[in-house]
C-alpha cells in the first residue's frame, strides 16, 4: 500500500490517520508541494489534478481524502465501526465527507494556506491573488455549524467516531493556522479534545497550536 502525500498536508493526515486506527501499514511517498512536484509529468501522470494524497492500493489508485477514506473503512476495517453499514448511518457519514469536501476544503482549508503558506491552495497555483477573507468567512460558519451540531453529540455520527470525524478533523483543529479562532466554539473544541484522546492518535504540524 502506498500513500503520495505531504507532512503539511491535512487531506493527506486524514488517511495517516486511519491508517493508525486501523493499525495499516504503509509506504509513504512524499510529494514535495513547496517545490511544485504535484505539477510535475510523473506525478501528473499519476494524479492528473495535481494533489495529494493519493493511494495505491495493489493498483487499485484513488486520489481523493473522501475516496480512500472510503475504501480504507469499507475493505479494512471488518468491524465496520469507521463506516457504519447502516442505511442511516452511512448516508450521514456521507453527509459529512461531502461537507468537508466542500465547505471545510473552501473554508478553513483556504483560510490557512492563504495565512501560513501563501497560497489559496486547490489547484490555483502560487501566482493566483491570495486573500484569506472568503476562506475565513466559510470557515467561522462551517465551525458556527459543527458547534451546534456537537453542541447534542459525542461525534458526529452515532456513538463512536466515525471517517465522518476524521474527514472534518484536520482543517478543524489547524483553522487557527488560518487566524479564525476556535475559542468562541466550545463544542467543536471539547470534540477536538476528545479526538486527540483516541488511542493511537497521531498529530502534524500545527495541531499543537
Ligand atoms: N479533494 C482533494 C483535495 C486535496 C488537496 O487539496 N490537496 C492539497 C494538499 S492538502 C494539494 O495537493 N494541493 C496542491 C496544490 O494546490 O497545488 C482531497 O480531499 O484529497
Amino acid at each position: 500500500m502506498k500513500l503520495y502525500e505531504h507532512p503539511d498536508s491535512g487531506n493527506s493526515h486524514k488517511v495517516r490517520l486511519l491508517f493508525a486506527f486501523l493499525d495499516i501499514p504503509y509506504d509513504s511517498i512524499k510529494v514535495d508541494l513547496f517545490e511544485q512536484e504535484q505539477n510535475s509529468a510523473p506525478f501528473l501522470e499519476i494524479n492528473p489534478r495535481g494533489e495529494v494524497p493519493v493511494l495505491d492500493d495493489g493498483g487499485i489508485v484513488l486520489r481523493d481524502s473522501m475516496a480512500i477514506l472510503v475504501h480504507l473503512a469499507t475493505n479494512y476495517d471488518s468491524k465496520r465501526i469507521w463506516l457504519p453499514e447502516d442505511t442511516e448511518a452511512y448516508g450521514a457519514v456521507m453527509e459529512w465527507l461531502a461537507f468537508s469536501a466542500s465547505w471545510i476544503q473552501y473554508g478553513v482549508f483556504t483560510a490557512r494556506a492563504a495565512v501560513a503558506f501563501g497560497t489559496m491552495g486547490n489547484g490555483l497555483g502560487w501566482d493566483f491573488p491570495v486573500d484569506p477573507k472568503e476562506g475565513q468567512a466559510r470557515g467561522k460558519k462551517s465551525l458556527e455549524i459543527l458547534d451546534k451540531h456537537l453542541s447534542s453529540r459525542k461525534w458526529l455520527v452515532g456513538s463512536y467516531c466515525t471517517i465522518a470525524d476524521i474527514a472534518c478533523f484536520p482543517y478543524v483543529a489547524l483553522a487557527p493556522m488560518g487566524d479564525i479562532s476556535l475559542e468562541p466554539f466550545r463544542f467543536v473544541r471539547e470534540w477536538i479534545g476528545r479526538f486527540k484522546e483516541l488511542p493511537n492518535f497521531i498529530t502534524m504540524p500545527g495541531l499543537e497550536i
